[in-house]
């Protein structure tokens, strides 16, 4: 844990006890402040109880007694509506700041030169943020790895000189860290997302902005016109700016991905142009697709910034074991190779899975998001079939009808079941089943990594498949 000593002695208002806010209170108390915490929720308040917390009902405490007001980042700040404690912070005067502007202001006081990577974007923020920590722990670093990912920033071991923190930092997380500084920002991408919680493209974008434009060093993908934007933005501010991109190769000084391999374009302003391959992904299971390119490039910038040799970079990317339900090879059965891409639950992040295989066997469903798998439609003649699960199942099969083979199954059981035998028989070279349901699960399963955790169970129970000729 990171106590925190910057509120010693003085009062602090804290809201939302979920994962974050309860390790958060913990380390305020920990540093000598005095904390007055609540929840909406009556589950959360009675495990801070148990978990030692006095609480305090902030309905009825005098505001004006606090030096700082402590949010969680899923608590509406600005939309669709500030969250009820946010207008009598307001009114008392009291700053509202969240846990990873905490650490920030730790950081200043306790060890100013402490190695800091930041990472955020829309997509790819958790396997950047992965494969950044697992290349400087294999180059022998100290490593803390935090932030949205799911370890609460100040659950970490405090900054110190030469301990790296490489955090991964939601839109709501940035939006309460005025003074988020790190020594390396990374952007990988922005595209819509949280509107609701940010108003507009604009604002959402901005915030994301302010990650790198307040990095010593930013890395920022170009491959959308946001961060082409925000990019030129700092360059004509004369910062320092590293580029990477899934696919061009058209601006000095990019990092780019090249049909598997990493490239560097040293310069590009002519045919002396040098191109240096870097590291060639092909043959990495878990960094497979374009995507996960532009996640690569932007981690060989962090860590060659960082002082890490290219070849050891090289060397660490090929035994990355990857993130459980972002394209998890989860099995393979003859020829038939099973991924579990649970976590892909809008058509967005689905088209990723589709473009990294062709003779897919597609389990899709659950609870969709508007505009369902129509967006997909580019791609259907990658899918040899569907398998269809979850309330999503007639929407989608509307969509599918005419273009593409499908099965209403139902459950996932059902779908993994035909799938596979489907597979196996199909006598198709590289026949893929991909949960990568382009939905979310809460119509079957409690969350994505339940649903991810029993296409995982379903797979390794499989008994003897046929094969098909
Ligand atoms: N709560 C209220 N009233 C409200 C809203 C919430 O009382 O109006 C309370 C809930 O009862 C609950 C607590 O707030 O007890 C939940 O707080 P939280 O939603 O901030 O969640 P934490 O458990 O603290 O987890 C947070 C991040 N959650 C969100 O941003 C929504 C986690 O990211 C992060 O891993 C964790 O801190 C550690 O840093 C999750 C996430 O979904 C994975 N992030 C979003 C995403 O990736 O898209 C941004
Ligand atoms: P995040 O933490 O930003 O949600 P993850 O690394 O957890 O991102 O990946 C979530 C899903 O998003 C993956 O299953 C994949 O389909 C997709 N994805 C991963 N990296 C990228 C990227 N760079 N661009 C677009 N989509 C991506």
């Amino acid at each position: 844990m990171t106590p925190l000593t910057s509120f010693a002695g003085k009062n602090v208002a804290l809201f939302g006890l979920g994962g974050s806010g309860l390790v958060t209170a913990q380390a305020l108390l920990a540093g000598g402040a005095r904390v007055s915490a609540w929840d909406d929720g009556a589950a959360a308040r009675d495990k801070a109880q148990a978990a030692g917390l006095a609480l305090t009902d902030l309905n009825s405490a005098d505001w004006s007694q606090f030096s700082a007001f402590v949010l969680s980042p899923g608590v509406p700040l600005t939309h669709p509506v500030p969250h009820w404690t946010v207008p009598k912070a307001r009114q008392a005067g009291v700053e509202i700041i969240g846990d990873i502007e905490l650490f920030c202001r730790e950081r200043r006081a306790l060890a100013p030169g402490a190695p800091f990577i930041a990472i955020t974007g829309t997509n790819g923020k958790s396997t950047t943020t992965a494969l950044i920590a697992h290349i400087l722990r294999e180059a022998g670093r100290d490593v803390q790895m935090g932030g949205n990912i799911g370890v609460p920033i100040l659950a970490l071991e405090p900054p110190a000189e030469g301990r790296i923190h490489v955090i991964e930092c939601s839109s709501f997380q940035i939006d309460l860290a005025p003074t988020l500084k790190p020594g390396i920002g990374v952007l990988l991408n922005v595209t819509p997302d949280h509107i609701d919680r940010h108003g507009t493209m604009k604002n959402y974008a901005a915030i994301k902005e302010r990650l790198v434009s307040n990095s010593t060093i930013a890395v920022i993908g170009v491959d959308d016109d946001y961060c082409r934007d925000i990019a030129g933005r700092l360059i004509a501010a004369q910062k320092t700016v590293s580029g990477f991109s899934a696919a061009r190769e058209d601006a000095a000084g990019v990092v780019f991905h090249d049909q598997g391999r990493l490239f560097c374009a040293v310069s590009l302003l002519g045919p002396g142009a040098i191109i240096e391959m870097l590291v060639d992904l092909n043959g990495i299971g878990t960094l497979r697709g374009a995507h996960n390119g532009q996640n690569a490039a932007a981690a060989f910038i962090a860590c060659a910034r960082s002082g890490v040799p290219h070849d050891v970079i090289g060397t660490a990317m090929r035994s990355f074991a990857g993130l459980p339900h972002r394209m998890e090879q989860v099995g393979e059965r003859g020829p038939v190779l099973f991924i579990n891409d649970s976590k892909a639950t809008n058509a967005d992040s689905t088209e990723k899975a589709l473009l990294s295989f062709d003779d897919i066997f597609w389990i899709a469903g659950g609870k969709a998001k508007e505009g369902g798998i129509e967006p997909l439609r580019p791609h259907f003649a990658r899918v040899a079939k569907a398998y269809l699960i979850g309330a999503a199942a007639p929407e989608f099969a509307a969509t599918l009808a005419g273009s593409v083979p499908y099965e209403i199954c139902g459950t996932l059981e059902a779908a993994t079941s035909a799938a596979a035998h489907d597979a196996a028989a199909s006598g198709r070279a590289n026949p893929v089943v991909l949960l990568s349901p382009a939905c979310a699960s809460y119509d079957q399963f409690a969350n994505f990594e339940a649903r991810g955790a029993r296409f995982r169970d379903l797979v390794a129970a499989l008994e003897h498949l046929p094969t098909g000729g």
